[in-house]
């Protein structure tokens, strides 16, 4: 391990002392921990950037390829334990604070979460960013500064309130403002064009726009143990001209306000949307301002030592996360011919093998379209570029297809008075991917059949991963360390070498302290839950644990209904063995999902009333985490026996909590969608808890006008029972109050089908994967086999190896080595 001479003791004491003087005028014994947060932060950045700063140096001379992972969202989660340990420095930091009568715990509480994402797709990429730094690849992510992140969830009377998240209120010490990169990008305004007599071709001029200024700030992303420190750079906005006398003066005051207040909105605030378009113009805009400061940014930089346009592609791709970042492909063609002078023919040429696109999702109502009239007024160069792909790729299906005008309705870019982003990213792409084997599967033969069978050559697979660095190394220090004592630290870089653990599975010793450490990380978590809600749990209890944003498809409807049937169980046999439950739920629901919002009133509703009935001795309860996010998810996996992954099968693209929970030991009960199908196939059927409707029954019953939930509710009186508690007064004393809920699966009223995401279709099954979970716990060594085998079998799900697929795919990056003097 190398460890910076910065980090010897005495150093770091000094300096942490010197910090708390400097930037707070205080004796560290008069400081808060909110200060002292701040200057022991200071002083890790310190170190951070000598090795930032080497980094640098070594790419410039090794000039390799670099990746722009461009994403609308991440999803960082803090930062200072993560850097300590990725600087192999966490716990010489510890034992320096420790003598400074300061714990690192506490302060690590200090730090706000950095939540500029919603959920899967924005973690996602803070584990990419992670896994690129760490297997030695030059790249940037690229994204928004938004001034307020996801917002913090309250729960208020069992309902969601949403308070504002204000994280750069303190500073934020691991960011580097560079105003020297500053880019302009330009909105609104309206094309010239001039004939160029000496070229003897047309010049397009955009006039009469809005600019707003882009300023980059940098946040070090620290590889492990390498030195390699990459950068995430987001983008704020600033106004251009302050409308001084100057252009009051030029009677542009109004222009001038409209900069000012443009610059303003624009990065205000992430939307708290996740697998929902809503179409708003200030999303469209977010979307182009940090694309085109993106985009300038790496131009310049690529034009700063190499000086043929046309090479861009060997030293530069562009990854778009999800179709967000898609106007990345006009943005680009904007630059090459109007900015570089290229022909179309040329900047085409350039554009389709620079810039990658990635598929996160096949729900319907995630899909980004936007309307020609909004998109031509607010980027009308842009469109203009978008127009002219359409042009030549209509031309293009005409000739694969002639007279198939059916295959241009269902793939042109533009059509029905709206721009496809999905279909613009595909075209234009030189990759397309998916993000679990199932999930590429179902675009190739379903969603995207027309371009697969136009361009099979773009299509391929990257399964998800995490990075076991937060996930195990920093969550679960007991069980790391545990893990390094059986196997080596060889796990922390290369995580296929996990699975000699399982040489362990079956010895009695293992077992035991792998329970035990599972059995210490819930009592972490059931005083974290008594703090926050007031709830005794029971750490003996089964922890069976859901959490992931709160979605119909993602059907925390259906666990919360199998709980009311476990209640009633109880109350109607209370002579029946039953071993103790803790479900557990943590869940945002998007602001304006009414649905979903719902759905978390009756998880909270039902907890009132089970939490609180003592004639069950307290053999089952119900838990909802306040404000689920990063930092308190890592303390989650860690002490979850149980795996929630229970998705309508086909809906769940990936999922990647399920492979947080597979990492700590918590065994899955999961239906066969996303990368479950993967998890099942590495850890074996035996050691998981598989139930429901397979995706292929899903899509037939999709495809053939939905199934009859009737049926079930018929015939099935136990189900009856617990439908009726919705509308019947148990859980509130407004009858209505859950109608809505009720309705869904009956469609009594609404337009949808009813039961859209075959709730109770899949009922029965679930209920019998459970009696199925129950009884293997029961048995210890049983469940302790199963527990550590899933750990043992996780090694696939590590981001680095994802990453190193988009490499030698995808991206074909070059490997940097830093050596340490
Ligand atoms: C335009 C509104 C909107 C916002 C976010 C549409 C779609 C999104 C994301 C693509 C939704 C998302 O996060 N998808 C998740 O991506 C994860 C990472 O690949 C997968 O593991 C999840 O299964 C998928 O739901």
């Amino acid at each position: 391990m190398i460890i910076d001479k910065q980090f010897e003791k005495e150093t770091f004491k000094k300096s942490v002392r010197d910090n708390v003087r400097f930037l707070f005028r205080k004796t560290l014994e008069e400081a808060t921990p909110q200060q002292i947060f701040q200057a022991v932060s200071y002083s890790v950045k310190d170190v951070i950037i000598d090795n930032w700063l080497l980094t640098q140096k070594t790419y410039e001379e090794q000039d390799p390829k670099t990746v722009y992972y461009m994403s609308m969202e991440f999803l960082m989660g803090r930062a200072l334990g993560n850097n300590l340990l990725n600087l192999t420095a966490y716990k010489e930091v510890k034992e320096a604070l420790d003598e400074l009568g300061i714990n690192l715990n506490a302060i690590e509480d200090e730090e706000p979460d950095p939540a500029l994402g919603n959920g899967g797709l924005g973690r996602l990429a803070a584990c990419f960013l992670d896994s690129l730094a760490t297997l030695g690849y030059s790249a940037y992510g690229c994204g928004i500064r938004y001034r307020y992140g996801m917002f913090k969830q309250k729960i208020e009377d069992g309902y969601q309130i949403e308070e504002p998240d204000n994280w750069l209120k303190d500073g934020y010490p691991f960011e580097l403002r560079r105003p020297e990169y500053a880019k302009e990008v330009h909105f609104g305004g309206y094309v010239r064009v001039e004939y160029d007599q000496e070229k003897g071709e047309n010049k397009f001029i955009h006039e009469g726009y809005q600019a707003v200024k882009a300023i980059p700030y940098d946040m070090p992303i620290v590889g492990y143990n390498n030195k390699i420190v990459n950068t995430l750079r987001i983008w704020d906005a600033e106004p251009i001209v302050d409308f001084g006398l100057d252009s009051f003066d030029k009677g542009d005051y109004r222009k001038a306000v409209e900069q000012e207040n443009l610059a303003r909105n624009i990065v205000e605030v992430l939307y708290p949307n996740d697998n929902h378009y809503a179409g708003k113009e200030l999303r469209l805009k977010q979307q182009y301002f940090f694309i085109s400061a993106s985009i300038q940014a790496a131009i310049v930089k690529y034009k700063k030592t190499h000086d043929d346009i046309m090479k861009l592609h060997e030293k530069v791709t562009f990854q778009m996360n999800d179709t967000h970042p898609t106007m990345a492909v006009a943005e680009l063609m904007r630059i090459l011919m109007d900015v570089e002078g290229l022909g179309w023919d040329q900047a085409w040429a350039i554009t389709t093998k620079t810039v990658a696109y990635t598929n996160h999702t096949i729900m319907a109502e995630a899909l980004e379209k936007w309307p020609i009239e909004l998109f031509s007024r607010l980027l009308p160069r842009i469109y203009q570029i978008i127009e002219e792909i359409n042009r030549r790729f209509i031309i293009e299906i005409q000739n694969r297809y002639p007279g198939n005008y059916e295959k241009i309705k269902k793939m042109a870019i533009i059509y029905d008075g709206q721009v496809k982003m999905a279909h613009l990213a595909i075209v234009a792409g030189y990759s397309v991917n998916g993000v679990a084997r199932l999930h590429t599967e179902i675009l190739k033969n379903q969603e995207l059949k027309d371009f697969y069978e136009m361009m099979p050559e773009k299509f391929n697979n990257k399964t998800n991963g995490i990075t076991q660095r937060r996930f195990l190394l920093h969550g679960n220090p007991l069980l790391a360390d545990w893990v390094t004592s059986h196997i080596g630290a060889d796990w922390i870089t290369d995580l296929s070498q996990i699975r000699k653990l399982a040489i362990y599975a079956d010895d009695e010793k293992a077992q035991q302290e792998f329970m035990n450490i599972k059995y210490q990380n819930k009592v972490r978590l059931a005083k974290y839950i008594l703090k926050h809600n007031g709830i005794e749990v029971d750490p003996r209890s089964i922890f069976d644990v859901q959490v992931k944003r709160l979605h119909e498809y993602k059907r925390q409807l259906l666990n919360i209904l199998h709980v009311m049937y476990l209640y009633n169980q109880i109350k109607q046999h209370p002579e029946m063995d039953f071993f103790p439950r803790t479900f557990i739920f943590g869940a945002k629901a998007a602001a304006g999902y009414r649905r979903a919002k719902l759905t978390i009133k009756l998880i909270n509703a039902v907890a009132d009333v089970v939490n609180h009935d003592t004639s069950i001795n307290g053999k089952l309860k119900v838990v909802f985490i306040e404000n689920y996010r990063v930092s308190n998810a890592e303390m989650i996996f860690a002490a979850a026996d149980v795996s929630e992954q229970i998705s309508t099968a086909s809906k769940e693209a990936s999922g990647t909590g399920n492979m947080k929970f597979m990492l700590n030991g918590a065994v899955t009960l999961g239906t066969m969608d996303g990368a479950n199908v993967e998890i099942v196939e590495e850890v074996g059927e035996e050691n998981a808890f598989i139930f429901g409707l397979s995706s292929d029954q899903v899509i037939n019953y999709e495809n053939h006008g939905g199934y009859d939930p009737h049926v079930i509710y018929n015939t099935d009186g136990e189900i009856r029972q617990v439908m009726m508690e919705l509308i019947n007064g148990k859980y509130s004393n407004d009858t209505e109050l859950f109608r809505d809920l009720y309705n869904s699966l009956l469609n009594t009223q609404s337009s949808d089908r009813a039961d859209t995401y075959f709730i109770l279709a899949d009922f029965r099954s679930y209920a019998e994967a459970h009696k199925r979970v129950e009884e293997a716990y029961r048995d210890e060594r049983r469940w302790a086999k199963m527990a550590m085998l899933n750990t043992a079998c996780s090694g696939k799900f590590t981001s680095d190896r994802t990453i190193q697929e988009y490499v030698d795919d995808i991206w074909h990056l070059d490997k940097v080595k830093i050596d340490a003097e």
